[in-house]
């Protein structure tokens, strides 16, 4: 069989101090933190659609990759080549899950069935695949938003016809993931959104999006799939204004809807930026309505200010994600999806090896520190501190709905002015970069 990444071997831990570009310098899948090992806190999965399907192209010119999956004159041995490709890589850099949307992986012929047909072909070709590496699917999902009939949307498209079209594919990339044993399935908003409010009618469209959803699952129920849906909140582009805009858009339409029993959320650091949030933000909103499910991990570019998709580096970032999303309890069906691409000049296989071993390192790093933090309660101990007043006495009646307005007025009337205490902003923020390391 063809080896795609000849230059490259098994990818190894071999400590920090090493200087080895093809190792882990802190990520090491079997060392165990807080109980659990490293490979399952992080359960890191690697994206089919910028890893294997990107090919370089930004808005001021076409792709700059040359890969040697794509060799092949014919749409469908490339198709082969690339999944041959992908869990070879997949292998090399050992992690234990993937992603993909049902367009990555086989290209759509010339009607619905031919395009099933074919995704049926790659779905038998990759079930051997995960058997023979162990390399399981995090969640698939749809692309219905590149081809022309969706410029309008999806499930909030006006017209109802494009609206089928679309619930006819999630209906095939439901059940091929559900074959492919996948733990989830996320619904990203594509062009669910609009351009202008001139020609849309706004309630109609989030009324056909909640229709669409409630279908899935129903269709999740008919065919037993297991895995957890997730929605993908993104603010913009490429609408204008995208329905599913942030973590609270979401929690609101879910609860509106009574669907938040059936859906959480998939959390993208980018789009948690572009939402003028932090992805720290969006991560611990998710974990305080118990809708935290899985992350795209990746970092935008604040002076650029679109979706630049880039590996994350930043150990801040890395550690306040782990800091919630440890202390949410984990992941269970979720991981760390790395929705990410590399930079247009990184024309050669190696770099998607570079990209990933750099974001592993980083996220291996934010978990340690994040897991000594919690263990050593060294902001538990200031936050419990600060909000006290709580748990005893004029909080406590206050929580229990003891106290109204009236014993609270009769309350401040005799106490006067309360306390103030300091918030310690710089305390903490010196503790954190204390275990910063
Ligand atoms: C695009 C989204 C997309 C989803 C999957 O901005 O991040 O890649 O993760 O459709
Ligand atoms: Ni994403
Ligand atoms: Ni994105």
């Amino acid at each position: 069989m063809q080896e795609f990444f000849p230059n490259v071997k098994q990818i190894k831990f071999e400590g920090p101090d090493s200087r080895n570009p093809f190792a882990f310098k802190h990520y090491n899948s079997g060392e165990k933190v807080l109980g659990k090992t490293m490979g399952e806190r992080l359960r890191f999965a690697v994206c089919y659609w910028h890893t294997f399907k990107g090919t370089g192209s930004d808005p001021f010119g076409p792709g700059t990759f040359i890969r040697p999956w794509d060799a092949s004159g014919d749409e469908m041995k490339v198709a082969e080549m690339t999944l041959q490709a992908a869990f070879e890589f997949f292998s090399k850099l050992g992690v234990g899950f993937w992603c993909f949307h049902d367009r990555d992986i086989a290209p759509e012929a010339d009607s619905l069935a031919e395009t099933n047909a074919r995704l049926d072909k790659i779905v038998g070709m990759a079930e051997k695949l995960q058997d023979d590496t162990g390399v399981k699917l995090l969640w698939g999902t749809t692309n219905a938003f590149s081809h022309r009939r969706f410029m309008a949307g999806a499930s909030t498209n006006p017209s109802p016809a494009v609206f089928a079209y679309a619930a006819s594919q999630v209906k095939k990339a439901m059940e091929i993931t559900h074959r492919l044993g996948g733990s989830g399935y996320v619904f990203w908003g594509g062009r669910e959104g609009y351009e202008t409010l001139l020609n849309t009618n706004l309630k109609r469209e989030l009324e056909h999006l909640a229709i669409f959803l409630r279908m899935a699952v129903d269709h999740k129920k008919k065919i037993g799939f297991g895995g957890q849906l997730y929605i993908e909140p993104k603010p913009k582009e490429p609408t204008t204004h995208q329905y599913d805009f942030d973590c609270a858009a979401v929690y609101g339409f879910l609860i509106k809807n009574g669907l938040a029993g059936d859906f959480k959320v998939n959390v993208e650091a980018n789009h948690a930026t572009l939402a003028g949030h932090t992805f720290h933000h969006e991560l611990e909103f998710c974990a305080a309505n118990g809708i935290l499910g899985s992350v795209d991990a990746n970092r935008g570019d604040l002076l650029l200010g679109w979706d630049t998709d880039q590996f994350p580096t930043n150990i801040y970032d890395t550690t306040l994600a782990m800091y919630t999303i440890l202390r949410a309890g984990g992941f269970t069906t979720g991981g760390l999806n790395f929705d990410a691409k590399v930079r247009r000049q990184s024309v050669d296989v190696e770099d998607l090896f570079h990209a990933h071993i750099g974001a592993m390192d980083a996220f291996a790093r934010g978990l340690k520190i994040a897991a000594k933090i919690i263990e050593d309660g060294a902001l538990d101990q200031i936050v419990k501190q600060r909000y006290s007043g709580w748990d005893s006495g004029l909080g406590a009646d206050i929580e229990g709905r003891k106290a109204g307005f009236d014993e609270l007025e009769t309350y401040t009337l005799k106490n006067g002015e309360p306390a103030v205490q300091s918030g310690r902003q710089e305390l903490v923020e010196n503790v954190l970069n204390e275990y910063i390391r």
